[in-house]
């Protein structure tokens, strides 16, 4: 037994050090967030307004364009100009273009009138009062989610409704894992401009 004494104490500290690599849950320092430009700075035309573009410059960014970030990570909004950031997370087995064709129809809805009446075209792809116009026409006002958005897949809609020369940032909720899209939530926008892109977020890996 002597002899085989000596070997085994050996191993314990390798032993040891697996252990608490495998034991430890990917810390939060590796997270990695990510910014973009909401809307181009000034006021331009709208093929030019109404993109989204990389933090510091470059092409409009598109749903081939991905902004990358890890889980954990936030997205902060540079906003300029009436936009409304809003995130979308693929379902589980749904592509990029998938979730396109299901925003499309999203964006084609006619709503329930309030007032009474035939429906009304959508306006704004989610949140409060989807049937209102953007601005000028009406003006900001706080905003969120319904439920019956987060069960369609929104996960982060931007807490002050579109409003003209916005220039105050905003930051997302840390993201989860996975593919989302990012899109404007003034339908015109969206639809008219392609005012979206996506956000790549990929686990983290174990600590360094
Ligand atoms: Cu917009």
């Amino acid at each position: 037994m002597r002899r085989l004494l000596i070997p085994i104490m050996a191993a314990v500290p390798i032993l040891v050090a697996a252990a608490t690599a495998w034991g430890v849950p990917p810390g939060a320092a590796d997270k990695v967030d990510g910014s973009v430009q909401f809307g181009a700075v000034g006021n331009q035309a709208p093929a030019i307004e109404d993109k989204i573009y990389p933090a510091n410059g470059g092409a409009a960014m598109t749903e081939l364009t991905p902004l990358p970030i890890t889980a954990g990570g936030t997205v902060t909004f540079n906003l300029d100009g009436p936009h409304q950031p809003l995130v979308y997370r693929l379902q589980d087995g749904e592509s990029v273009s998938q979730a396109i064709d299901r925003l499309n129809l999203r964006a084609g809805e006619a709503l329930p009138n309030p007032s009474g009446g035939a429906p009304v075209p959508r306006r704004r792809m989610a949140g409060q009062d989807p049937f209102l116009a953007p601005p000028p026409a009406t003006a900001s006002a706080s905003d969120k989610l319904t439920s019956a958005d987060r069960d369609f897949g929104f996960r982060y809609l931007s807490d002050v409704k579109a409003v003209a020369n916005n220039v105050t940032p905003n930051t997302s909720p840390p993201l989860g894992a996975g593919t989302y899209i990012l899109l404007c939530n003034v339908k015109a926008h969206y639809l008219g401009q392609l005012m979206r892109t996506t956000i790549a977020v990929a686990p983290n890996g174990p600590p360094a």
